[in-house]
């Protein structure tokens, strides 16, 4: 069975823990406390030098980094719509995962970061006023294509899967998701697919 290094509080593994869900794809959790610095103990080193969640297992092989991560269960349970065989819709999935990780989880997951689990007193308030800014850049550019598309690859895929949880979560990093109206109905699209789970569940 496959397994995922998981914390219920990142939006890197809520996003892969979705996409299994709505793949149908049985999994075991093993729960990696971040915010106790369980990776940086030297056996997880292993697992994944990089020192980060999430992990996916399966079997012999072992992978790290979310997106990829979406892009290979997309593969292994292919064919299925998550993961499009048509060639504009792939580009467009691929296109998106990519914004999502160079754009919208840097400023978005960022600012939440710092907003919700730093010390206030440690924080840079300088650099967190540029991520909101450069976070309101970002979903000015999601808001305008998500006027003419229901779902950011067109149909609902895993593009929306991995762009969805830091932008559903952008309120606690302090981004206020109201001046993007196109961007509101899209989160509430995607809480309406079949399958869809809540973070915490
Ligand atoms: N680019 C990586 C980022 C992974 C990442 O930053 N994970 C966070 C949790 S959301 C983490 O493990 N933080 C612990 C740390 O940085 O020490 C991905 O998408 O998987």
């Amino acid at each position: 069975m496959l397994k995922l290094y998981d914390h219920p509080l990142s939006g890197n593994c809520y996003k892969v823990r979705l996409a299994l869900r709505q793949l149908g794809a049985p999994y075991e959790k093993i729960h990696l406390d971040i915010f106790k610095g369980e990776q940086h103990s030297r056996s997880y080193d292993a697992v994944n030098p990089n020192r980060k969640i999430p992990v996916l297992v399966d079997g012999d092989f072992n992978m790290w980094e979310s997106n990829a991560i979406l892009l290979y269960l997309g593969k292994k349970y292919s064919p299925n719509p998550l993961y499009p065989d048509n060639l504009p819709a792939f580009g467009g999935m691929a296109q998106w995962l990519l914004y999502g990780k160079t754009s919208i989880d840097p400023n978005l997951a960022v600012a939440r970061f710092m907003t919700k689990f730093l010390p206030p007193e440690s924080v840079d308030e300088k650099r967190l006023n540029e991520l909101r800014a450069q976070g309101g850049a970002v979903l000015r550019v999601l808001d305008s294509h998500l006027e003419h598309y229901d779902f950011l690859a067109g149909e609902y895929s895993m593009a929306d899967i991995a762009c969805f949880p830091y932008v559903n979560l952008a309120p606690e990093g302090g981004i206020d998701l109201s001046p993007y109206p196109s961007v509101i109905l899209w989160c509430d699209r995607v809480k309406s697919r079949p399958g869809f789970i809540k973070m915490d569940e």
